[in-house]
C-alpha cells in the first residue's frame, strides 16, 4: 500500500502534471547531474538555468541568471492562512485558507506540464537531533533542487525517516510562468505546509528557509514551547580558550552576515560561526537557552562583500568542496569566467556580462551585479566553521544580540537589565534606509528581533510568547542591543565597525563572565570607556563619548514612534511591555537617578 508521502506526490503530480518525477536521493553524483541537466536543458527565457565558472579559482561554481522580474522576497504576495485572521495579526497578509487553497489549486493546474517534478526529502536540523524536523519540498526546476542541497541536509535516509507517517513539512514549489500576477507564497501553519508558485527565488522558492524554518517554525514554537529566530549563532574564543555562544538579530543591511564571520581585530580572540541567518531555540534539561541552525548553507548578498569587510566569506567562495556552490545575478568577466559584483574590491573586468547576460555599459548607470545578487555555498566551506556546528542538542547560549542601523539615540552597545527590558528593546529595534535601498533615505523602519516578515503569527503573541520563554529559564542569556551606525555630525560614522565590532562582542563576553562593571543609563548598562579594549583604534576620545551618549529630550519624536508601533498590535500586545514602555519614559525624565532597574 502507499505510503502518506507517496500518495501526497502523487496527489500533486495529478494537479500539477509534471512530464516526470524524479526522487532525489541527495547525493553528489546527483547534483552533478541535475547541474547538467541545468546547463543543457532546462531554461529560464533565453539562458540555461547553469552557467559554468571557471572551476579553478571557484572549483564545483556555478553561475544562474534569474528571471529579471524574480530578484528578492515579495512580502505583499506572501500570506500566512491561519483560519482566523487576529491569528495571522497585523503582521501578516492573512487568505482564509480554503480560499487560498481554492486559488492556488486554479493556478497549479498542469503548471508543471513539460517540466519534471524533483521530491527532495531533506531535514531542518542534524537527523540525531531532537528539534530536527524531516521534510519534503517538490519543485519543477533544477536550480531549485541544487540550490535545496547546498541550504539543507538532503537525502534518502529522511524517506525513511518519515515511513508510513503522515508528520513531515510539506512545501509544493513550481516556478509556474515567472508572472508576477500569479506569483503567491502562502503557508498553512496548521497543516506544516508552504505553497509557493511564481518565484525561484531563494526566500520565495527555499521553501525550508524563511517559510518553514522561520514562518511555520515560529508558531510551532508558540504552540510548543520554543522559538524559531531571525538570528546568527557564533562562538567567541577568548585568549584563554573559553568560547561564549550568542545569538543575534539584525535586520538587513546592518552587517549580519559579516558578523557571522567577524575577522577579529584582537589578538587573542576568534570568532566561531554556527549559522548566519536561523536559529532553534530551546530550553535545554539545564535550564539554559540551546540554539541550533537548521541550515547548512550560506545564502547570502555578494555586493559589498569583499576581503575588507568579508575576508572568510570570500575564502568559503572559493574552497573546494563536494558541495557546489552558486552564484545568482552577479556580474561575469568574460575572459576569465569568474564572478563580479561591485563592492568586490576588485576593479571592474574589461569584458564584463551584467546580471541578464548583455555586455555591461559603463557608462550607463546600470549596475552589473543585481543589487541582490546571492551566492549560495555550503557552510562546511568556511574557514571558520565551529566544531560544534553539528552538535544535535545545539550550543547553550549566554548572551542575544539584537542589533538595528541607527543614526543616533541608540548607544554602540547596551545590556538591557533584566529579560522583560531586553525584550522591551527587541520590539522596537529598528534600521534606517540606507541609499542602496530604494526606498528614501533615513527612514526608519522597526523590524522587531528582525522578524517583521517572518513571524508566522499575531507579533503581539509573539512578545507574550518571548516573556514566557524568560520565566522557563533558570539561566536566561543576558540581552544587549548593539548599533554600529551612529553618526558623528558630519555624516561620519563614529564606529570603525567590521572586525573591529570584536571589541564590543568581547565587552558582552565580559558581562556574560561576571568580569566587568557596567553603567546605568536611562537606557540601559553602558560600558565604562575603561573596560573597552580600544588598543590599536586611534579613535578620538569625544567619539567615544558620542557613541553612547543619551540626550533625553531627543528621545520624544522616537518615544511617540515607538508608541504608534506597539498600538498595532492592540490588546494582544503584553501589559508587560507597555510597563516598559512607560519605564522608559519616567527614566529618561528622572536621568540622573541612580537606580534604574
Ligand atoms: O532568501 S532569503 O529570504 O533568505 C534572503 C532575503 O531575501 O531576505
Ligand atoms: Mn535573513
Amino acid at each position: 500500500m502507499a505510503t502518506p508521502l507517496e500518495t501526497w506526490v502523487e496527489q500533486q503530480a495529478a494537479l500539477t502534471q509534471p512530464d516526470r518525477i524524479y526522487w532525489c536521493d541527495g547525493s553528489e553524483d546527483e547534483a552533478r547531474k541535475l547541474i547538467e541537466i541545468g546547463m543543457k536543458e532546462e531554461k529560464i527565457g533565453e539562458h540555461n538555468i547553469f552557467y559554468e565558472l571557471c572551476q579553478k579559482t571557484y572549483p564545483n561554481s556555478y553561475l544562474h541568471r534569474s528571471h529579471p522580474t524574480d530578484v528578492a522576497r515579495t512580502e505583499h504576495l506572501t500570506y500566512v492562512c491561519h483560519p482566523d485572521q487576529e491569528t495571522a495579526g497585523p503582521n501578516n497578509n492573512w487568505m482564509d485558507p480554503k480560499e487560498a487553497k481554492n486559488l492556488l489549486t486554479q493556478l497549479s493546474r498542469g503548471c508543471m506540464r513539460g517540466r519534471t517534478m524533483y521530491v527532495l526529502p531533506y531535514m531542518m536540523g542534524h537527523p540525531d537531533s531532537p528539534y530536527a524536523r524531516a521534510c519534503i519540498q517538490l519543485t519543477d526546476v533544477s536550480y531549485v533542487a541544487v540550490s535545496m542541497r547546498i541550504m539543507t541536509r538532503m537525502g534518502k535516509k529522511v524517506i525513511e525517516k518519515i515511513g508510513r507517517s503522515d508528520d513531515f513539512v510539506k512545501g509544493i514549489h513550481s516556478v509556474g510562468d515567472f508572472d508576477p500576477s500569479r506569483r503567491f507564497i502562502m503557508h498553512f501553519p496548521d497543516e506544516h505546509l508552504v505553497w509557493s508558485i511564481g518565484s525561484g527565488y531563494g526566500g520565495n522558492a527555499l521553501l525550508g528557509k524563511k517559510c518553514f524554518s522561520l514562518r511555520i517554525a515560529s508558531w510551532l514554537g508558540f504552540q510548543q514551547g520554543w522559538l524559531a529566530e531571525h538570528m546568527v549563532i557564533i562562538g567567541i574564543e577568548d585568549p584563554q580558550g573559553q568560547t561564549t555562544y550568542v545569538t543575534a538579530a539584525m535586520p538587513s543591511a546592518c552587517g549580519k552576515t559579516n558578523l557571522a564571520m567577524l575577522e577579529s581585530t584582537l589578538p587573542g580572540y576568534r570568532v566561531w560561526t554556527l549559522g548566519d541567518d536561523i536559529a532553534w531555540l530551546n530550553v535545554g534539561p539545564d535550564g539554559r537557552l540551546y540554539a541550533i541552525n537548521p541550515e547548512i548553507g550560506l545564502f547570502g548578498v555578494a555586493p559589498g562583500t569583499s576581503m575588507k569587510t568579508n575576508p572568510n566569506m570570500m575564502l568559503t567562495l572559493k574552497a573546494s568542496h563536494f558541495y557546489p556552490t552558486l552564484f545568482t545575478n552577479t556580474g561575469l568577466d568574460a575572459d576569465t569566467n569568474q564572478p563580479w559584483w561591485e563592492g568586490m574590491g576588485v576593479p571592474a573586468p574589461k569584458n564584463l556580462i551584467n546580471w541578464q547576460g548583455k555586455p555591461h555599459q559603463p557608462s550607463g548607470n546600470g549596475l552589473a551585479a543585481h543589487p541582490n545578487a546571492r551566492f549560495t555555498v555550503s557552510i562546511y566551506n568556511s574557514p571558520m566553521l565551529s566544531k560544534d556546528f553539528d552538535q544535535p542538542k545545539g550550543v547553550p547560549i549566554s548572551a542575544i544580540i539584537l542589533g538595528g542601523r541607527r543614526s543616533n539615540l541608540i548607544p554602540l552597545v547596551k545590556e538591557a537589565f533584566n529579560w522583560q527590558h531586553g525584550v522591551f528593546i527587541g520590539t522596537r529595534t529598528g534600521s534606517e534606509t540606507t541609499a542602496a535601498a530604494i526606498h528614501q533615505v533615513g527612514v526608519l523602519r522597526r523590524d522587531p528581533m528582525a522578524m517583521l516578515p517572518f513571524c508566522g503569527y499575531n507579533m503581539g503573541d509573539y512578545f507574550r510568547h518571548w516573556l514566557d520563554m524568560g520565566k522557563r529559564l533558570t539561566h536566561p542569556p543576558k540581552i544587549f542591543s548593539v548599533n554600529w551606525f551612529r553618526l558623528d555630525g558630519q555624516n561620519g560614522f563614529l564606529w570603525p565597525g567590521f572586525g573591529d565590532n570584536i571589541r564590543v562582542l568581547k565587552w558582552i563576553v565580559d558581562r556574560v563572565h561576571h568580569r566587568t562593571e557596567a553603567k546605568e543609563t536611562p537606557l540601559g548598562l553602558v560600558p565604562f570607556v575603561k573596560d573597552l579594549e580600544l588598543e590599536g583604534l586611534n579613535l578620538p576620545a569625544e567619539n567615544l563619548e558620542k557613541l553612547f551618549e543619551v540626550h533625553p529630550e531627543e528621545w520624544e519624536p522616537e518615544l511617540q514612534d515607538i508608541k504608534e508601533f506597539l498600538i498595532r498590535f492592540g490588546k494582544r500586545m503584553p501589559e508587560e511591555i507597555w510597563h516598559e514602555y512607560h519605564a522608559l519614559i519616567h527614566r529618561l525624565s528622572n536621568p540622573s537617578s541612580e537606580h534604574f532597574a
